[in-house]
């Protein structure tokens, strides 16, 4: 490794871990940090004081708003590159029926102890409704380490949710978004670099001595996230794992170098006049960014950020319609100040005549 890589993982390995370390020690709840916290300075506030949640998936079933977020605590689990100390163990849903409404938390939908096949770390879920089911979609790392992707069910969209006893054949990384076509097919969008895994599975197999991140392969090809086709019980893939391209405006794929612009994890579908909007953080460098195209398995053309970094490390979102207005949630750290204590949040988001995202600034700029 040449000196200047060298320093160049050095540094990341020291900004994540000390990232992590922001106010560390004691275990304060959400409710007992939120008077400490400058609300000014955010661009909204909190949707649950009471304890943190991030990566919020949200839906509208049935006329109401569902959200489906991981559930962050603090078990004093050192801090790693990997991602340890993001070690949730049950999620919980909470639901509203508008925006700005009251927020009702549904209590315990799934717990890791209920998760036969799962060992550890219940990162982001996301969720979808078909064939009068809710299927609830989680990542969770195996007893070998490594991360796959479950499916658990329910008659209500609150839960509780049933996991099936094994994770989807074929699945690995983390981050499952599904999402359902006018047509009726579903698709799911998934993976996760550094802490997600997929710089293990260059191909095609688990390298548990893989890099941790992919800050050494510059100008290498972007990691690409994957899709799937989700076969009609919901339940399984239909057909092989595919990488979604993302393609700059001259039809190239992103080096790894392009660290503002390449995927990281937090991927994202949404339709929009008729153009599939992937959506996705940038991990290192914070940003969420989009890119569209004509077809949900891509390729996709990048179009730009579309939301400036979060106060915190990670940042990770969903976008969806509300009685004819888009919002995306998304989360802080603005209750704790620790990168792995987040609190989910949301904000308009709104699409310009040309159909380009207007950029939000989740901070306000003094
Ligand atoms: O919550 C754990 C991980 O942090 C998620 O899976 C990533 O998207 C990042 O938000």
């Amino acid at each position: 490794m040449n000196k200047k890589k060298q320093l160049a993982l050095t540094l990341a390995v020291s900004v994540l871990l000390a990232a992590g370390c922001q106010s560390s020690g004691g275990k304060a709840t959400a409710q007992q940090e939120t008077s400490r916290v400058d609300t000014g300075k955010y661009l909204s506030q909190p949707l649950v004081n009471n304890m943190y949640t991030a990566d919020p998936s949200a839906h509208v079933f049935n006329g109401r708003i569902y959200i489906y977020p991981s559930h962050d605590v603090d078990f004093g689990t050192p801090q790693s590159v990997g991602g340890d100390h993001f070690d949730m163990r049950d999620y919980h849903v909470f639901s509203m029926d508008s925006i700005g409404g009251k927020v009702t938390d549904h209590g315990v939908a799934l717990s890791l102890q209920d998760v036969s096949w799962a060992q550890r770390q219940l990162w982001a879920p996301d969720a979808a409704f078909k064939n009068g089911t809710y299927y609830l979609y989680f990542p969770a790392k195996d007893p070998e380490g490594i991360f796959r992707i479950g499916v658990a069910t329910s008659k209500s969209p609150s839960g509780p949710f049933k996991a099936e006893p094994k994770p989807i054949e074929g699945s690995f990384s983390i981050d499952p978004a599904v999402f359902i076509d006018e047509d009726g097919v579903s698709y799911m969008y998934f993976g996760g670099i550094w802490g997600g895994q997929l710089q293990k599975w260059e191909g095609g197999k688990f390298n548990p001595k893989g890099s941790e991140t992919d800050l050494l392969k510059d100008d290498a090809p972007a990691l690409a996230p994957k899709v799937a086709k989700m076969s009609a019980d919901m339940l399984s893939f239909d057909g092989a794992v595919r990488d979604v391209q993302i393609l700059d405006k001259n039809g190239k794929p992103f080096l790894t170098k392009d660290h503002d612009k390449r995927f990281f994890e937090a991927a994202w579908m949404h339709k929009y006049n008729g153009k599939y909007y992937f959506s996705y953080s940038t991990g290192n460098t914070h940003f969420l960014a989009y890119a569209t195209g004509d077809s949900p398995m891509g390729p996709f053309t990048y179009q730009g950020a579309f939301m400036n970094p979060v106060h915190g490390w990670t940042s990770h979102h969903s976008i969806v319609e509300v009685k004819g207005k888009w919002y995306v949630f998304y989360h802080d750290t603005q209750l704790s100040d620790k990168t792995y204590l987040r609190n989910m949040k949301v904000t308009e988001l709104k699409h310009a005549k040309d159909g380009s995202i207007e950029l939000i600034e989740p901070l306000r700029i003094k």
